[in-house]
């Protein structure tokens, strides 16, 4: 065979098989398109079924001529092609004669004829078989693919459907292509299951033929700007968009008691619930091969084509709106609706600073990731105060100043080692828990620019004065915006001292990785019940915020018990 370039070709409505006028529901492709053989270009409609129509040849669509919604006749032009030099042609024109709708339907006839038996194994056509044959149907010429994967098993043993009504539909990794019946009849034996890779002759299913009368719908190329030379027709092979829509709102009673089936749910066993449900729906192959990329189960996509036809745009809504649902799975978060505070009075608006919108991101994280418990207690630092006043000239002298918040950090740490599930963090994928060896700990600091938390180094290690030397250094490097990155990296817990600020208590948010956070408010001097009377002490709040997925309560109560322990009595630090 040889095939030459030819330009310039009008696809024209082929012959109907008895409707006038049909209506273009669906145009599968946009000018400047390559389209290969036998692609779905246009869906049409009759008011007894849709039709796709395939490409007669491999090409750039040049012009569409109709539009959707448009009512179109046999030898109406649908769309412009420039067939590629590598183009096959499924038609044969004669040698400089140009190619009536009529002659071409006539080759599509022979060559339905021909395809006949690679799909009707036993060699009784359809238009031959008694109304009690027995047919196997079987895997016809795939058009160059070797395998092709039985995507969606559209029919069950005792279905009764119609000629062309789908049995299967396949995937290659280039098209989809459903296996149309080639006759009406009861399906008696199911040879297939989805997933199964399917090749040329594999027997799919066994019919008992009902009525017979398969006459593919094939696409007119109209040659007339073609060149002389002639153009052998290629063997014809298995026509994918032949098949007609899967519609029981389409199909003749007999189809609508037992539909076919449309399995667009990956993994889902089906009933035959399940697929009655889902053949109701009526969609386009475009439309259910986009479905079945997206997952969705077309028969919960409302419809707004004629007659309950489902077109892209639903599919796209459907989609839309799931996404935006608060309570779909994955859905968004609801948002916060826009408000003009301007019509309330005079407003400012400045724009967030980076740090401000890396914390936002960061603590909105941590929030929706996870599921936040805290716990509160006081730490009696009377003592502790007594102390760290008998410093106060050591301090001057060192020129070191010794706050509450250094005895915290050492306090935590030590409570750090002996109650790992705070000093851990959990692996990604949620299947295991990582121990740190190490205690560094993030102290949050509150910078003009934003909060920061820097991060002190091997605190179990360190002293009380070498610790609050480092808490001013790196506080004050944080006010002044010149801490490291490493020097913010690497905590493995985080405590935010709001003691100096004011407040009675709060609940902090955890750093995420990390697994605990430790908020201190500014003590408070109480009175408690003590052997037998009530006396003076000052109690510093503590709260404890952690990650129930990580630690649960009975941790916690620990490790905050230890806290208030070691700050109650410091001694207990060098134990
Ligand atoms: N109760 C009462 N007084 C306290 C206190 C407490 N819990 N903790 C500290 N103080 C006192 C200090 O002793 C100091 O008093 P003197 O000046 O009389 O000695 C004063 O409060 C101010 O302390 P400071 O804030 O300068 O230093 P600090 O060591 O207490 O805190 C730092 C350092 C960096 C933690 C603190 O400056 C800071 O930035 N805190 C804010 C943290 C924050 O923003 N957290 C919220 C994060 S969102 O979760």
């Amino acid at each position: 065979m040889k095939v030459r370039t030819l330009t310039n070709q009008t696809v024209k409505v082929p012959d109907l098989g008895g409707a006038a006028e049909v209506e273009v529901i669906e145009i599968s492709v946009a000018v400047g398109d390559e389209v290969s053989i036998d692609e779905s270009i246009i869906v049409v409609e009759s008011d007894k079924a849709s039709m796709d129509i395939p490409c007669p040849a491999a090409g750039k669509v040049t012009a569409i001529s109709v539009a959707e919604g448009s009512m179109v006749k046999e030898g109406d032009a649908l769309l412009e092609l420039e067939i590629s030099e590598s183009g096959a042609v499924t038609s044969a024109p004669e040698p400089a004669q140009s190619v009536t709708s009529e002659s071409a339907l006539v080759i599509a006839s022979e060559a339905s004829a021909q395809d006949a038996p690679s799909v009707i194994a036993n060699d009784q056509t359809a238009s031959t078989a008694p109304a009690t044959a027995k047919e196997s149907v079987v895997v016809p010429d795939l058009g160059g693919a070797d395998k092709v994967e039985l995507i969606e098993l559209m029919v069950a043993v005792g279905d009764r459907i119609n000629e062309g009504d789908g049995i299967v539909l396949m995937e290659s990794d280039k098209a989809s292509m459903e296996l149309p019946s080639p006759a009406g009849g009861v399906i008696t034996v199911l040879h297939v299951n989805e997933g199964d890779s399917l090749a040329e002759g594999d027997k799919v299913a066994e019919l008992e033929v009902m009525v017979t009368n398969a006459q593919p719908l094939m696409p007119v190329v109209d040659n007339t700007e073609a060149a002389a030379e002639p153009i052998t027709p290629e063997p014809e092979t298995f026509k994918p968009s032949t098949s007609v829509l899967v519609s029981s709102s389409t199909a003749s009673p007999a189809t609508s008691k037992t539909p076919t089936s449309s399995n667009v749910d990956a993994g889902h066993t089906q009933t035959g619930d399940d697929r009655r449900r889902k053949t109701d729906v009526y969609a386009g192959p475009a439309v259910r091969k986009l479905a079945r990329k997206l997952g969705v189960d077309l028969s919960r996509v409302k419809s707004s084509g004629p007659r309950g036809r489902l077109a892209k745009e639903d599919l796209h809504n459907y989609v839309k709106k799931l996404v935006s649902s608060p309570d779909s799975m994955g859905g968004a978060i609801p948002k916060v609706p826009e408000v003009d505070f301007s019509q309330f009075g005079e407003i400012v608006t400045e724009p967030m600073s980076k740090l401000h919108k890396i914390t936002a991101a960061n603590m909105h994280r941590s929030w929706m990731n996870v599921p936040h418990v805290t716990q509160f207690d006081d730490a009696d630092i009377t003592e502790l105060e007594a102390f760290r006043q008998t410093l106060k000239d050591e301090m001057a002298e060192r020129e070191i100043k010794i706050t509450p918040v250094s005895f915290l950090m050492k306090a935590v740490a030590a409570a750090l080692e002996t109650n790992r599930a705070f000093n851990a963090s959990l692996s990604s994928d949620g299947e295991s828990i990582i121990y740190k060896q190490y205690v560094h700990i993030g102290m949050a600091v509150d910078t003009p620019a934003g909060l920061m938390v820097p991060v002190l180094r091997d605190v179990n290690k360190k002293g009380i004065w070498q610790l609050s030397e480092e808490i001013r250094e790196l506080a004050d490097k944080a006010k002044h915006r010149k801490l490291k990155p490493n020097e913010m990296q690497g905590g493995c817990f985080t405590v935010s001292s709001l003691g100096g600020i004011g407040g009675t208590g709060f609940t902090p948010i955890v750093n995420t990785p990390e697994v605990g956070i430790l908020g201190v408010s500014k003590l408070v001097v109480k009175p408690v019940f003590q052997n037998g009377e009530f006396v003076p002490r000052k109690m510093l709040p503590l709260s404890l915020s952690y990650d129930h997925r990580a630690v649960n309560g009975g941790d916690a109560g620990r490790f905050m018990t230890e806290i208030a322990a070691n700050l109650a009595d410091v001694r207990r630090l060098l134990l």
